[in-house]
């Protein structure tokens, strides 16, 4: 089995409350939320870092937000508005190693962030 985390969210052995899926991408609730809404959007490929998407990824990469931009407006973000982000290595915080876009939204978001 894979030793990813979200790899294995992907494949239903650790549980995650899901609130999008289709062939190219999951969609479920962060487990420990920063903002009233709080989603993460992984392709189901796994991909490291943002530094390993490939050229053939494009599409893959424009889909998740596509995915956030449907689940904004479902959620009513779309007018008051949401932040979309990548962390990608140390000092950008990355912690789990399967590329994932966070949607933050539901409160003023700060900038810069931290
Ligand atoms: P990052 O720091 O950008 O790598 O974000 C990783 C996010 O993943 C972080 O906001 C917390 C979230 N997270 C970590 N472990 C789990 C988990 O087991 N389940 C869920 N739903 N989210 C997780």
């Amino acid at each position: 089995m894979s030793d990813c985390l979200f790899c294995k969210i992907r494949d239903g052995h650790i549980p995650a409350r899901v609130v999008y899926r289709d062939e190219v991408c999951l969609a479920f609730e962060d487990i420990n939320p920063q903002a009233p809404t709080h989603v993460l959007f992984i392709p189901l490929k796994h991909i490291p870092t943002v530094n390993d998407i490939a050229l053939e990824d494009r599409e893959l990469v424009g889909h998740l937000y596509t995915a956030a931009a449907r689940l904004a407006r479902e959620r009513g973000h779309a007018d008051n508005g949401y932040r979309l982000v990548m962390n990608t290595q140390r000092d950008a915080g990355q912690t789990v190693f399967h590329i994932h876009l966070h949607m933050l939204a539901g409160r003023p978001l700060m900038w810069p962030p931290g």
